[in-house]
């Protein structure tokens, strides 16, 4: 038995793998491995023999399956301490730049325009793109005959034939969202709401979906005078020129009053759009002080808080400062534009180190 127990042992203690052991325990203590032989042979012996020998027979094959656990331990610490030595990363090297992902420049413009406006203390609010008509024109000062509705070739989702729930739209504007953080947390409130909006209309400059953003401020002594300066702040940041001038033009929207439409000076000398110099006036932005039907739907008192409100498209800015000629071959994939006209994915764009580089 001790030759027994130092054969097997020894075999333990070299063994290299899993598979090694396994042959290692069905040799020894497998059904008919030695022990089991061993064992067999208790039945030919006296009582007194077998009452010595039946113990020690049991302590061996526990000694040999403790050995074989101990071992099979090892070799799976062992194992696991090579995976850890030979598949290591260091997740702090900086990451390498892809040459085959780029960001649209929706998305470059919507990175820029938030890092501008965070600056200006403006959180982020995104909303559902499926809109109830109360969130989309109710809440917004558009009630169901106002002629808005209509102009605003508005997308309406099927509803089957007794369906009591109000009906769905797919918004026409980010509006809705800036109701929903007026809801969510009262004032004073400052936020910008970027994203897709829908409308039924497709020409050489019109998109069924396109993208805005529209902000809002309110606290209980925000002026016309606090609009344009934030507004002014924005265009020459987003532009990156020094100076521009601004033309605030009355306008009317149902949802703000007063209201304005806002111009930037521009000259097309040579074909080409310079920003903030020349003769003549492009339209970027609608705004205006937010109604305080509008602000009342929102849950905030009327008589206690007003506030200012615009919206841009997003878009349209993005095409005027990159310089891309159609609007359509934003929403078509073309991989060739794409790499043309993407950005640099890690580039994040920031006040600091220059918006977009
Ligand atoms: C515009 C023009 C003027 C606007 C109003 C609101 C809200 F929800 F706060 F009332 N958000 N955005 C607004 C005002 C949008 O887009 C041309």
């Amino acid at each position: 038995m001790d030759d027994l127990k130092a054969k097997y042992l020894g075999q333990i203690a070299d063994a290299g793998d899993e598979a090694a052991l396994e042959a290692i325990r069905v040799a020894a203590v497998g059904k008919k491995g030695e022990v089991a032989l061993k064992m067999r042979e208790l039945g030919k012996m006296t009582p007194e023999e077998r009452q010595v020998a039946g113990p020690a027979l049991n302590a061996l094959k526990d000694e040999i399956n403790s050995a074989l656990s101990a071992k099979k331990a090892a070799l799976a610490d062992a194992a696991l301490d090579e995976r850890l030595r030979t598949e290591w990363l260091d997740v702090t090297l900086p990451v390498r730049p892809s040459r085959q992902g780029s960001l649209h420049p929706i998305s470059q413009a919507s990175e820029e325009l938030t890092a501008i406006f965070a600056e200006m203390g403006f959180a982020v609010a995104e909303g559902p793109r499926i809109e109830t008509d109360w969130y989309n024109f109710d809440a917004l000062n558009i009630p169901g005959h106002h002629p808005a509705r209509a102009e605003m070739d508005t997308f309406y989702m099927h509803r089957d034939e007794g369906d009591n729930r109000p009906p769905h739209v797919l918004r026409t504007h980010t509006s809705p969202v800036q109701i929903r953080s007026m809801e969510k947390t009262g004032a004073p409130i400052r936020v910008i709401c970027p994203g897709g909006v829908y409308r039924a209309d497709y020409d050489q400059t019109h998109t069924p979906m396109f993208h805005q953003v529209e902000g809002l401020a309110i606290d209980k002594d925000i002026s016309m005078a606090n609009l344009k300066w934030v507004l002014e702040e924005f265009v020459k940041a987003f532009f990156e020129v020094d100076g521009v001038d601004l033309r605030f033009r009355a306008s009317h929207f149902p949802f703000t009053e007063p209201s304005a439409e806002v111009d930037i000076r521009c000259s097309w000398e040579g074909g080409t759009l310079k920003i903030g110099e020349g003769d003549d006036w492009l339209e970027i932005l609608g705004s205006g002080m937010v109604h305080p039907k509008v602000i009342a739907a929102g849950g905030i008192d009327p008589d206690e808080y007003q506030g200012f409100a615009f919206g841009m498209g997003i878009d349209r800015i993005a095409m005027l400062k990159y310089g891309i000629p159609d609007l359509r071959a934003f929403f078509e994939s073309d991989l060739r534009w794409l790499r043309h006209y993407g950005f640099a994915a890690l580039d994040m764009p920031n006040l600091h180190g220059g918006l977009s580089r």
